[in-house]
């Protein structure tokens, strides 16, 4: 039989000889779009094309997963509100666990309906899985907010959350890639949700959230992710370096490690979603806060902040500091959060993720680092007014110049090497006062 007599092979050309059904300009009908997203199940949806500037920084990782992407659709649903206010962490996380599936599902359907019709388009997670063998460094294909952002879906508020105008920060979002344009793409709100009433950062238990606007990814992670990624990673270490059952018990209480086990076998669960729990942002979540301010702390504020419950932290962090100081009536659990970088480069690029400001008050340097060896680099970090900036190569005059061999460095980041003995055997070399590297290391605790 000869290939145009297969089966398959002549249905394709019955079908491409009766054309498809969809609305047949190159443009696809942006309003057709959008009902077949929303009926779908999607709260709202947004559309760009993909040399929107405001994704020019992720442009690049996008057209690798798929190179076909003309256009962008991005996808919110919506959460329930007092799910995820629950003090409760079972009722929050069932909350969270059911609207990324939702959101997963609601985009796989919309892409098996453009497949169907035609078009190309693929889905990329919501949440989780995401390609593990990238971390310690971006593992996401798409950021979803800024997608979001750009396609007028909301703005970021001071939580770093999307915050829609109707339903404020109470939505997940998600991004489907196709290879149309369409007739009209939307624009970025004009407005921020955002009220800049603070209560984010006065609730978040690590002080990730700062209320001058600033992020603290790191100690976030450390205390939201215990029971993934990172926080699974340093769990993993525990078990394999207690000598006994006792010893390990020690380390890890019954509940901690039934928590676990919930993560894995279950889904995700979260210690804190706080920041978006105490949110009032919003047209249709507003009115509460608004009718009766002290109420709604009352209510949706303090029992968060009262919750007696484990805080994880690296020894040392900003968060540590935050808990003992705003909330002493939690317990500090002291844990490693997994983020250790696996190159020189990664070393330098993760600097400002894992930067703790306030460890660095009365710092005020600028560091050299060339690595050579497996890898051939250098970068610059200058730590100020409890501030870090980290450029390519060798820039200004440094107060500390570190050269390593960079496989050397990286091992001994990962507590495999001591300093002392790379120092002695000139694996690292100092070049400035000792105390500057000290000084360093309290700014970036593991
Ligand atoms: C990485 C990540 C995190 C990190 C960093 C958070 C952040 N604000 O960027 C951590 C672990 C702290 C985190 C926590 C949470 N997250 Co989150 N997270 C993501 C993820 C995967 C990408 C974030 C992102 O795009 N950032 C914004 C852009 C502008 O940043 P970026 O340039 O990509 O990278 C910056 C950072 O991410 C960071 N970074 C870069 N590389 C690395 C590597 C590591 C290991 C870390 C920690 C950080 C980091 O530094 C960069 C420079 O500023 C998205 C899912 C997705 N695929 O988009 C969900 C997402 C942002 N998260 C979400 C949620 C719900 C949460 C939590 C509430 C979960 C919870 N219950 O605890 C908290 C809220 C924390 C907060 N207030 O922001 C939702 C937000 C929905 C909304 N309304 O905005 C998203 C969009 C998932 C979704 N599908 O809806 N998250």
């Amino acid at each position: 039989m000869g290939l145009e007599d297969h089966p398959t092979v002549k249905k394709y050309r019955e079908k491409k000889a009766e054309g498809s059904d969809l609305p047949e300009p190159e443009k696809l009908d942006s309003d057709w779009l959008k009902r077949l997203v929303l009926n779908a199940g999607a709260d709202d949806i947004g559309l760009i094309g993909i040399d929107h500037p405001g994704i020019a920084d992720q442009r690049q990782d996008i057209l690798e997963i798929f190179p076909r992407t003309k256009s962008l659709i991005s996808i919110m649903c919506r959460l329930n509100r007092d799910n995820i206010r629950s003090a409760s962490r079972a009722i929050s996380d069932l909350e969270f666990l059911q609207t990324f599936e939702k959101v997963n599902s609601v985009a796989r359907a919309v892409v098996a309906f453009l497949n169907e019709k035609g078009l190309r388009a693929m889905n990329s997670s919501s949440g989780f899985p995401m390609d593990m063998a990238k971390w310690p460094g971006k593992m996401w294909p798409i950021s979803h907010k800024p997608v979001a952002v750009a396609a007028g879906l909301g703005v970021m508020g001071l939580n770093r959350l999307l915050l829609h105008p109707r339903f404020g920060s109470f939505n997940v979002l998600g991004t489907i890639l196709f290879d149309r344009e369409v007739s009209a793409y939307d624009s970025p709100l004009e407005f921020t949700p955002c009220i800049d009433c603070k209560l984010c950062a006065s609730v978040c238990p690590v002080g990730a959230v700062g209320a001058d606007g600033s992020f603290n990814f790191a100690t976030c992670m450390t205390h939201n992710y215990r029971d993934r990624l990172g926080g699974f990673q340093d769990w993993i270490e525990r078990v394999v370096s207690s000598k006994d059952v006792k010893s390990y018990r020690k380390k890890v209480r019954d509940s901690e490690t039934v928590s676990m086990w919930q993560s894995l076998s279950y889904g995700i669960c979260n210690k804190s979603s706080y920041c978006m729990a105490v949110c009032p942002a919003g047209e249709s979540v507003i009115g509460p806060f608004l009718d009766d301010r002290k109420g709604f702390v009352e209510e949706v504020v303090k029992p968060l902040q009262n919750k007696t419950e484990s805080i994880y932290v690296v020894p040392g962090s900003d968060g540590e500091a935050h808990v003992v100081r705003r909330f002493p009536h939690k317990t500090v659990k002291r844990i490693g959060n997994g983020l250790r970088p696996n190159s020189a480069i990664g070393f330098l690029q993760s600097l400002p993720i894992v930067f703790q400001p306030h460890q660095s008050e009365g710092i005020d340097a600028t560091y050299h680092f060339s690595f050579t060896g497996e890898e051939d680099c250098s970068g610059t970090v200058v730590i100020r007014n409890m501030t870090i900036e980290v450029k390519e190569g060798l820039v200004g005059t440094p107060d500390l110049h570190v050269k390593a061999d960079s496989r050397t460095w990286i091992d001994f980041l990962a507590k495999e090497k001591n300093l002392l003995f790379a120092l002695l055997g000139r694996k690292i070399r100092l070049k400035g006062p000792p105390r500057l590297m000290k000084a360093f290391a309290r700014c970036f605790p593991s």
